[in-house]
């Protein structure tokens, strides 16, 4: 897909057995790694309250996280600041990550509705042309396991928060319904329960750092229903989740979405 590939990822609490089980399901520990995130924003949040979150990751580059394009004709095609896309029916996410800088400048430029000027094929010049600024910046301890061609994250930030995701990366639209079973599945075979929301690592950043922008994508809809953990610090360690308890005879075979992933 030349626009970037869409990912569906759900997030989760993981408990102290939940690396075991991991192993046991044939999960592969892919890797440790700590970066640091820095997302930007218009002073007046006109790129995250239309839910496109652009951010500059230590290693990898400038990404853009935004809802994928809705297919022509079909409900909010044209999508406009202030009306992210419709969830999914469930509480995984469905998002683009955009890494091309054409692209990246290109979709900026269309929600900010304005035109790209020239010169504007590096990121950080249209970053600086449209009066970006860094809204958050962390750090994020990361340990990633592969399950055929689906990945599970537990990251721990420096803010004092840990989360868990599982995740699956499609090329297109279509694949979409399949991934979504496939991530929903692994987080049922993990102990927990496919219907709690758990809130991703910006949402509790901005709830306790900047809890004016939180109330604004509160009253957007961008994070509209996402629980907070409690205030205390949970960078101790993974909070055991309630749900955490024997798989209900989940193999294998039944999370596995294709081939295994080399
Ligand atoms: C998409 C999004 C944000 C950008 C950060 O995305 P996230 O997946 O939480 O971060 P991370 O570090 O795990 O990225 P990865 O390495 O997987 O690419 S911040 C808020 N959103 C929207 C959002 C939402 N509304 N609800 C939930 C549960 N997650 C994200």
């Amino acid at each position: 897909m030349p626009s970037g590939s869409i990912e569906v990822e759900v997030k989760f609490t993981a408990g102290p057995g939940t690396e075991a089980r991991l192993a046991a399901l044939g999960a592969a520990l892919a890797g440790s790694s700590s970066f640091r995130d820095h997302y930007y924003d218009t002073p007046d949040l006109r790129l995250t309250r239309a839910d496109h979150w652009l951010r500059l990751r230590q290693g990898a580059g400038w990404e853009l996280k935004c809802p994928p394009v809705p297919r022509r004709g079909a409900r909010g095609s044209s999508h406009v600041p202030d009306a992210p896309s419709p969830e999914p029916p469930t509480v995984a996410t469905t998002y683009q990550e955009l890494t091309s800088p054409h692209t990246i400048v290109g979709r900026l430029c269309r929600v900010l509705g304005v035109a790209p000027a020239p010169g504007w094929d590096q990121v950080s010049r249209a970053v600086a042309g449209l009066g970006l600024h860094e809204f958050a910046s962390f750090v994020t301890r990361r340990r990633s396991y592969r399950l055929g061609v689906l990945r599970v994250d537990l990251d721990q930030a420096d803010f004092g928060y840990t989360v868990a995701e599982v995740e699956a990366v499609v090329g297109a639209q279509e694949e979409v319904p399949a991934a979504l079973e496939g991530v929903m599945q692994l987080q049922r075979a993990l102990g927990w329960d496919g219907a709690t929301r758990v809130p991703g690592k910006m949402s509790v950043y901005l709830q306790r750092h900047r809890p004016q922008h939180y109330q604004a994508l509160l009253r957007a809809g961008v994070l509209a229903g996402d629980p907070q953990p409690p205030p205390h610090d949970n960078a101790s360690g993974p909070d055991t989740p309630a749900q955490c308890g024997p798989s209900k005879g989940m193999g294998l075979a039944e999370v596995e979405m294709g081939h295994s992933a080399p």
